[in-house]
């Protein structure tokens, strides 16, 4: 068994606990965790990653409700913590320690590269250093795990991209170390568009509510969005992204959630519009988040148990991430 164990290779991924975790979210990365981990396969982590949380201004009781609400989130979505690791970023130090650390090899041009970083600091009054290192951090979390794969939605892969860069660069400098993580993306939703602007992402952070679907929207909000979701010129259910984006987007969302193929929904509304298209949609939608708003609503009731859960991840990571942590120590030469 220990054998077996130690054979499987490391997933690791995480959500920030600011704004309302969208169906974005879900379809690009947390859906994916879960087929992963019932794979059994692969030795898997999932992280609150509330560190990142507060690159930008958090109120703290707000703070404090969010981290338990994707906590509960993720186990309302099938994370199990028998099969998996789940804890909260700031249970265990050595993330902020090795994110230090590997600030100390970064580039200030990489960071200054990085679209994430140049789009959130646009809405900020006042930029924050933590925003600007953001990205060191998070390679922190990758790397503190000895992390093959990195299950995300695309907007993420620069940021894996520069954590294969700082691994390289910390093995090259100070001998092997790191294990040089992947991204994992899906095929289709790793990028899901606004529901209110298809030309950007479907956003935690948008400034109107009508872009996204949270995964605890009630079946009256969810209709009401996608009634007033943005379509296209034209009246035809037809999937082209370059001349009709938001019709794309609804039937990517469509799919997923229906696990249909998109060719066999453009059948079945061919000659149909948009009005129709988007009650039906509404509709699978309800349906596919109604198992886990259920299982949500347990956990939410019982935060003791939640934090049972994440305690114990936490103590467990923490064997791993302390090990790698005394490697890094002495490899830098701190005594
Ligand atoms: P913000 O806009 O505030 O940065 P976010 O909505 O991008 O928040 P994150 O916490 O950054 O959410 O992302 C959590 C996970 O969800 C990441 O793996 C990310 O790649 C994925 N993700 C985020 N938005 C989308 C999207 N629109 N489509 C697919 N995957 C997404
Ligand atoms: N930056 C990620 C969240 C995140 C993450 C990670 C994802 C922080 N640390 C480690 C994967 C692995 C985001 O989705 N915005």
């Amino acid at each position: 068994m220990e054998m077996e164990s130690k054979k499987k290779k490391t997933i690791f991924s995480g959500v920030a606990p600011s704004g309302n975790i969208h169906i974005g979210n879900y379809l690009g990365a947390i859906k994916q965790w879960v087929k992963i981990q019932e794979s059994g396969e692969f030795r898997t982590i999932f992280c609150v990653v509330d560190e990142h949380a507060i690159t930008v201004p958090q109120d703290p009781e707000k703070l404090r409700a969010k981290i338990m609400e994707v906590a509960a989130l993720y186990l309302a979505v099938g994370i199990d913590p028998e099969k998996s690791l789940i804890f909260i970023q700031s249970h265990v130090s050595e993330h902020a320690e090795l994110g230090w650390i590997l600030n100390t090899i970064t580039p200030l041009g990489e960071l200054q590269r990085m679209t994430q970083f140049k789009d959130k600091s646009q809405k900020q009054k006042s930029i924050l250093a933590g925003l600007f290192n953001y990205p060191t951090l998070m390679a922190a979390d990758i790397l503190l795990y000895q992390t093959n794969l990195v299950p995300v939605g695309e907007d993420q892969l620069q940021h894996i991209e520069l954590t294969r860069t700082l691994a390289k660069k910390f093995n090259a400098q100070f001998g092997e170390t790191f294990v040089i993580p992947e991204p994992m993306i899906n095929k289709t939703g790793a990028r899901i568009m606004g529901l209110d602007n298809p030309e950007n992402k479907m956003s935690k952070s948008a400034e109107s509510p009508n872009n996204y679907i949270a995964l605890l929207d009630s079946p009256e909000t969810i209709r009401k969005k996608i009634k007033v979701a943005v379509t296209d010129s034209g009246s035809e259910i037809k999937y082209d992204r370059e001349k009709k984006p938001a019709v794309s987007n609804l039937l990517t969302i469509y799919s997923l959630f229906a696990e249909k193929p998109i060719e066999e929904i453009e059948k079945e509304y061919e000659g149909k519009g948009y009005a129709e298209f988007k009650k039906d949609l509404a509709e699978v939608i309800i349906e596919g988040l109604s198992p886990l708003q259920a299982k949500y609503k347990e956990f939410e009731n019982n935060p003791d148990a939640v934090m049972a859960i994440l305690k114990k991840g936490a103590e467990k990571a923490k064997e791993t991430a302390s090990r790698t942590m005394s490697e890094v120590r002495e490899k830098i030469g701190f005594v």
